[in-house]
């Protein structure tokens, strides 16, 4: 109950300093802080590989990854950027089509909060800066 309890006021505090969820209300912060699964991974890492199906939003808690894409049959992924704590991804294969469009690695320990595509759904997915992120 304790840690139940603390763990809700850090990940809070969290949520509520993510730039891209400061139009949510404390009542959907709330909600989406009680669905919030932590992950951890290490250098190199795959959180997220190019053409498998996927039903996870992910937010940087710690740490930075690497996004990378293979554009054709042959080639090697080319960078497209890298992201770190309060930076979020894997929002693309959860409208539309489950398919991820991007690989996204670990640069170093790296810690996330994952949200589940019924979640993301209710709570997040109706933002402007979610529903039509184009890239
Ligand atoms: Br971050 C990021 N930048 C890009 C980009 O330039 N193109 C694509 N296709 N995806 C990008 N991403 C993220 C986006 O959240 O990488 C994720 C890979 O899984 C993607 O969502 P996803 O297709 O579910
Ligand atoms: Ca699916």
């Amino acid at each position: 109950m304790r840690t139940g309890l603390l763990k809700h006021s850090n990940y809070m505090e969290f949520v509520r300093s993510v730039p891209s969820f400061k139009t949510l209300t404390e009542d959907v912060l709330s909600k989406v802080a009680d669905v919030l699964e932590e992950t951890h991974y290490s250098d190199g890492d795959y959180i997220i590989r190019q053409g498998a199906t996927g039903d996870t939003f992910f937010i940087i808690s710690d740490g930075q990854v690497r996004v990378t894409q293979q554009k054709s049959a042959n080639e090697e992924p080319a960078f497209l950027s890298t992201l770190s704590r309060g930076d979020w991804f894997g929002e693309q294969a959860l409208k539309g089509e489950d398919v991820r469009t991007a690989n996204v690695t670990a640069i170093g320990d790296v810690t996330c909060l994952v949200v589940d595509r019924e979640s993301f759904k209710q709570l997040i997915g109706g933002l402007d800066n979610m529903s039509n992120k184009m890239y």
